[in-house]
């Protein structure tokens, strides 16, 4: 099972699909089926390597593949055959899949539980209603386990249908792409405002940070940021506008993280922004894409503070990997992200735990895709707590989570 996204950036592995329009609209994978089938498992178990080395299992697969972004096998096919080899590494010496990722990555102990970021609106492209930017978490920092935070974020997000019952009508209440409602607002701060009454009613002011992820390079068109794309009222910003956009955002509201506030390649505006020291974590995602030469550059240009992981931008666990600790040598932090095509694997909830990245987002606590990355993350908690090991709640730290 691997994931899909939506809103996918331009330099990200390529996902084969088949292009036949009389099969699933053209969207079939059965090419990157019979690559894992016919191509990759033969070749690989000639090699006869030790399942636990992935390194060498990961590059044998690019090698194979002889393309940059993995576009003769598909990055769908490559990740997959990554993905089970790291299941079946953990459970050849026995370890729990996150503590296998541990000592394959080098993080250091104690164990640090993540505070989940949970996407209660969806607007963009995940959603059929007229806002622009994609996404809007509430984040319980101030929780104390990630089973209670999961208890917070859900009695938020069932509140926020309350509260949008009420403003719009119970028709307003239906879900986009990764479980968050997509009422008929187009503006963000009537999004933050319908976030800050739930919290509000659930008593939990001044313990919920919230974040966005505008997903700007879907709205980024002829060198201007067009927020009216969808409701085709709103205005277009210039890159400037944009940041003084959010800067009155961050200082209104209790934002602490901003993912893709500017475009893949809009440079200039990450680094001016990120000058502008405005104290949000700034989480580059369509920019990294999860790859060592796009963080590298960022790293130069000082574009950002943190690094969004997604498995299948980049397309093996090894170098997704490699992208986190290239992010976190930089000082930056790292935030694991599901894609808004998921699957019930929760493969990223060991991931996140392993790598000690603080944080995570999986999408509202609504539909199964997304609900199975939380509870796995609360059965892992179950099982430190059961072991007597020592671990934490990321909390309010949630940046500096990891330790080098
Ligand atoms: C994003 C993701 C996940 P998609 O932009 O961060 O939330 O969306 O998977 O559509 O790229
Ligand atoms: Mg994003």
């Amino acid at each position: 099972m691997v994931p899909s996204g939506a809103s996918t950036g331009e330099y990200e592995a390529l996902e084969l699909r088949d292009h036949d329009a009389s099969l699933y609209r053209g969207k079939s994978v059965l090419k990157a089926v019979k690559n894992v089938n016919n191509v990759i498992a033969p070749a690989l178990i000639k090699q006869k390597f030790n399942i636990t080395d992935l390194e060498r299992i990961d590059a044998f697969m690019n090698e194979l593949d002889g393309t940059e972004d993995k576009s003769k096998l598909g990055a769908n096919a490559i990740l997959g055959v990554s993905m089970a080899c790291t299941r079946a590494g953990a459970a050849s010496v026995k370890v729990p899949l996150y503590e296998y990722i541990r000592q394959i990555s080098g993080s250091k102990k104690p164990y640090t539980m993540p505070v989940p970021f949970f996407n209660v609106l969806n607007g963009g492209v995940h959603s059929g209603n007229d806002m622009a930017f994609q996404e809007f978490m509430v984040a319980p920092v101030s929780a104390t386990s990630i089973t209670e935070a999961v208890r917070m974020g859900a009695e938020i997000y069932q509140e926020l249908k309350t509260v949008i019952t009420n403003k719009f009508g119970g028709s307003a209440t239906g879900v986009g792409d990764e479980g968050g409602f997509a009422p008929p607002i187009s503006q963000p701060h009537e999004a933050l405002d319908l976030l800050n009454t739930a919290v509000e009613n659930c008593g939990y002011t001044g313990k919920i940070k919230y974040a966005m992820d505008p997903a700007s390079s879907e709205f980024f068109q002829s060198e201007q940021y067009n927020l009216g794309l969808k409701d085709k009222k709103s205005a277009k910003l210039s890159r400037q506008e944009l940041a003084d956009l959010y800067a009155s955002l961050i200082e209104k509201y209790p934002v602490a993280l901003l993912e893709d506030p500017f475009a893949q390649d809009d440079w200039e505006s990450w680094t001016q922004f990120q000058a502008r020291k405005t104290g949000v974590e700034l989480v580059g995602d369509d920019l990294l894409v999860t790859n060592v030469k796009r963080v590298k550059i960022a790293g130069e240009k000082k574009a950002c503070d943190a690094m969004l992981l997604k498995v299948n931008q980049i397309g093996t666990v090894t170098e997704a990997i490699s992208a986190a600790n290239m992010a976190f040598g930089l000082g930056w932090s790292v935030f694991v992200s599901h894609r808004s095509g998921e699957t019930t694997d929760d493969f990223i909830a060991d991931l996140t735990v392993g790598l000690q990245t603080g944080h995570l987002k999986t999408g509202a606590p609504c539909r199964g895709e997304r609900v199975a990355k939380y509870n796995r993350l609360m059965d892992i908690e179950d099982e430190l707590k059961a072991s007597g090991v020592e671990f934490k709640y990321a909390g309010v730290g949630f940046r500096s989570a990891h330790q080098l």
